[in-house]
């Protein structure tokens, strides 16, 4: 007998016994490993392939055939298998106990907006029912909007490289939201009133400071827009916010970008101004809820308007921080563990 006929004879029994093990196979994975032995990467069968080699030239496309046919042949077996193993499974299950539709159904739970997103909107919905407009700007920002067209001086400690998380010199994660008041009015025209929600980040890190939070700044520039305006509008939101008769003051403050400038101070939510004990406001009947101030010359100088013609206000709120105090949560780190156990609470 020729070389060809002993390879072509060894192809046969090869895919009879590729035949006869299949039987004994149970499951898909069973087919797919029995197989292998035989067709895979270092299955005989494909070993036996490496030997046409050794048969003459004039020999090899005949043993070429042989071994395309063995395989396709066994390719045909393998896929008989696996059918009939379907069809087995699904004889099975028609035969098995029948489903019971009247079994109550797994509840899908629903989950709810995160306590900080629902200040978010709330703080929103408020100032657009004043008649702003919602704005954005990017989070990396450049140190060109974040500071010096706000006015800051380049001395100033929130320009510093260990306060803020810088890419390059000039260009940083926002560590605020106003200077989306500068893309803002370098953008469009005055009168401007846009409320801008967004993240921003520094580098704090404590129970009441988390490296990244959210601000919603606002921004109202006009004609003959005066600080009672600024006053007004702020007291009509935070009463719309926080409820009706809750008292508001302004506390004088500093800010580079507005000038006078003030921090707005709302009465204690939790003591309602009685004071004593209370851990929240630390006994002073007050809670902070962001800055404010009116827009400062300089800056209308970089943006290009007229500061002699237009006046306004701007004003940053912390909306982690407002959070906090509206949910009683002691620590802001809870707030971005994305445990479902507490934020399913709100
Ligand atoms: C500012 O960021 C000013 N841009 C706000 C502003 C806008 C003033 C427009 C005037 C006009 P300040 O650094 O105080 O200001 O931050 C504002 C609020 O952000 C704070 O009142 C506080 O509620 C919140 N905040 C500041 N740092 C953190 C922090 N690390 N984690 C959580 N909240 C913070």
């Amino acid at each position: 007998m020729g070389l060809i006929d002993e390879i072509g004879e060894r192809l046969d029994a090869l895919v009879r016994d590729l035949e006869s093990s299949l039987q004994g196979a149970r499951s898909d994975d069973d087919v797919r490993a029995r197989a292998a032995r035989i067709v895979g990467k270092k299955g005989e069968l494909t070993a036996l392939e490496k030997r046409i080699r050794e048969v003459p030239p004039e020999d090899r496309r005949e043993l070429g055939r042989r071994i395309n046919e063995a395989k396709a042949r066994a390719d045909r077996i393998v896929e008989a298998r696996l059918a009939a193993l379907r069809a087995e499974a699904r004889r099975r299950e028609l035969e098995g106990p029948a489903l019971d539709v009247t079994l109550p159904g797994r509840p899908r739970r629903i989950g709810s907006l995160h306590p900080v997103r629902q200040c978010e909107e709330e703080l929103l919905d408020a100032l657009q029912a004043l008649g702003f407009e919602v704005a954005d700007g990017p989070e990396i920002e450049t140190t060109a909007f974040n500071f010096w067209k706000l006015g800051f001086a380049p001395d100033h400690p929130a320009t510093c490289m260990q306060d803020s998380f810088y890419l390059r010199d000039d260009v940083l994660l926002r560590t605020h939201t106003s200077p989306i008041q500068v893309r803002e009015m370098l953008s469009h025209p005055p009168p401007v009133r846009i409320a801008a929600p967004g993240t921003v980040y520094r580098r704090d890190d404590d129970v009441t400071h988390s490296p990244m939070f959210h601000q919603i700044e606002g921004l109202l520039v006009d004609e003959d827009v005066t600080f009672a305006d600024m006053k007004g509008i702020l007291t009509l939101f935070v009463r719309r916010v926080f409820g009706p008769d809750t008292p508001v003051r302004l506390r004088p403050s500093y800010f580079p970008f507005t000038e006078p400038s003030g921090e707005i101070d709302i009465g204690c939510l939790i003591c309602s101004g009685r004071k004593v004990g209370c851990r929240v406001c630390k006994g002073t009947g007050w809670l902070e809820v962001g800055g404010c101030g009116m827009v400062h010359p300089v800056v209308f100088e970089n943006v290009g308007y007229d500061p002699e013609r237009f006046s306004g206000f701007a004003f940053g709120m912390g909306v982690d921080r407002i959070a906090m105090l509206r949910f009683g949560i002691g620590d802001i780190r809870l707030l971005y563990e994305n445990d479902v156990r507490f934020l399913r609470q709100f």
